[in-house]
């Protein structure tokens, strides 16, 4: 019998600790696939490995987070943007930390290429916007896809032939050096360099679509990965504060050529307080002992750039329109234990302009600026609850804090993060 994919997608900002809950799904799992993004997403696993199950941290930013399971395999989609360079250097670093993925990793054929000069234009447009950049993380997604849209990218299947492949790289170098001036770049290096990184690849290229549709059709376990998260996707988030791609669930069908009747259980992963890392709006933001408390104690860095990820309380209003999007069957509430410390919780539960309710997220930026958050206000718990095994083993403060969240969205809360740890997680 067919199966249906099971999914897992950042509900916030990103950074909601999605690779945790990948790699805790993943030892039941056959494959795990990414559909969208590229290698700015950052997913920190810390998990035992090897025969000594000496506890290790993993930094996944391009491949699957579920390559951790050593019994499962991996699938890059047609939907994610690929740095090759980028590609073997995390897979090499992954191997040095004792964890082998090269015989059970696949990339589609028709997956986009970023070369190092999207990344050079990546930080050149930054520097453009000036005042108002958007923190990108510099690493050629936005004008990858942008030459994806644009209809002059080159796919995985175009390193395999060279006649066309340096031809259309040296046009889109050319284009590049219209748009922003001469940089330093060495064209025909790239083109040599390429020939090479070709043929370290092949074992890895496969049809993506058979693959993916194979594995379902045999009965496998199959787990979509989502990369960034709902409030960066290209129509849906902060436009134009956003990633390049579509991070919700449309953008798992069309990153991974599925139908919607394929997939099975959505899951969001939503974190206990909400952070951003880069420019844009963030309504519930705490540029005070709140914020900096968070940072700290969620040590709250980016996991790709090292950048300091701004913080503030947990915002309903965004969950609200992440849940219409996404559709989350259930959710992961994750870094609960953040919060131990605090007296006090707030959470974020209207948007009012001029005294009147917003009825969703607004679209217009300077809506969203004249915004005021009215907050509900929760009792803390202010006990360490790193230890708890059972959810009702929680304090009351903190069940009721998850329980307004659960009342707010609709939506059952399935698994609750009280550490980094693969075990530190409760079962609800
Ligand atoms: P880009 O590089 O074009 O995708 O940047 C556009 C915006 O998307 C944000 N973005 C992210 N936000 C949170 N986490 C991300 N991954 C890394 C992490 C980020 C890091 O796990 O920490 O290390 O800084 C990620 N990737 C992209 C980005 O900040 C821009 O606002
Ligand atoms: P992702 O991009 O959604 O996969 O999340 P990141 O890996 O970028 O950031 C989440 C960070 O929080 C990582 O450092 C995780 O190890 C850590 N983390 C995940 N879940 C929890 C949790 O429940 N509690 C605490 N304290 N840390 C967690
Ligand atoms: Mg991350």
């Amino acid at each position: 019998m067919t199966a249906k994919t099971t999914v897992v997608l950042g509900a916030q900002w990103g950074d909601e600790g999605k690779g945790k809950l990948v790699d805790v799904l993943s030892a039941d799992m056959d494959v795990c696939a990414r559909c969208a993004g590229g290698n700015n997403a950052g997913h920190t696993i810390v998990a035992p490995i090897g025969p000594e199950r000496t506890k290790k941290t993993f930094a996944f930013h391009l491949l699957p987070s579920g390559l951790v399971n050593p019994k499962c395999a991996g699938l890059i989609g047609s939907g994610v943007v690929v740095h090759l360079p980028s590609f073997f250097e995390e897979l090499d670093a992954l191997q040095s930390q004792g964890l082998d993925c090269s015989d059970r990793l696949f990339v589609s054929d028709r997956a986009q290429l970023v070369f190092d000069f999207h990344q050079i234009v990546d930080g050149l447009k930054e520097v453009e916007l000036g005042g108002s950049s958007i923190g990108t993380t510099k690493k050629g997604i936005g004008p990858a896809y942008s030459g994806k849209a644009s209809r002059s990218g080159l796919r995985v299947h175009h390193l395999f032939d060279q006649a066309t492949f340096a031809e259309r790289f040296r046009k889109l170098v050319e284009g590049r050096f219209k748009r922003y001036g001469p940089f330093e770049y060495d064209t025909e290096g790239e083109i040599e360099r390429y020939k090479a990184l070709a043929e370290r690849l092949r074992p890895f290229v496969t049809d993506g679509i058979v693959y993916i549709h194979q594995a379902l059709a045999s009965g496998k376990k199959v787990l979509v990965e989502g990369a960034n998260a709902l409030m960066l996707d290209i129509d849906y988030g902060t436009y134009p504060f956003v990633t390049s791609s579509s991070t919700g669930i449309g953008g798992v069908c069309t990153g991974l050529g599925l139908p919607p009747k394929s997939i099975g259980q959505i899951i969001g992963v939503i974190k206990a307080y909400t952070t951003r890392v880069g420019g844009g709006p963030f309504p519930t933001e705490q540029l005070n002992d709140v914020g900096v408390h968070l940072q700290e104690i969620g040590r709250e860095y980016g996991t790709t750039t090292g950048r300091r990820r701004r913080c503030g309380w947990l915002d309903l209003v965004v969950m609200k329109h992440s849940t219409l999007i996404n559709g989350y069957d259930c959710l992961n509430l994750t870094k609960l234990d953040v919060l131990d410390d605090l007296a006090e919780i707030q959470i974020g539960v209207k948007y009012l302009v001029d005294g009147e309710e917003l009825p969703g997220f607004p679209a217009n930026l300077e809506v969203l600026d004249k915004v005021q958050v009215e907050y509900f206000t929760l009792p803390g718990w202010q006990t360490s609850i790193a230890s708890v095994t059972t959810y009702d083993d929680l304090p009351v403060n903190c069940r009721k804090y998850v329980e307004y969240i659960e009342n707010f969205l609709n939506t059952p809360v399935k698994w609750i993060g009280i550490g980094p740890g693969r075990e530190s997680m409760v079962e609800k």
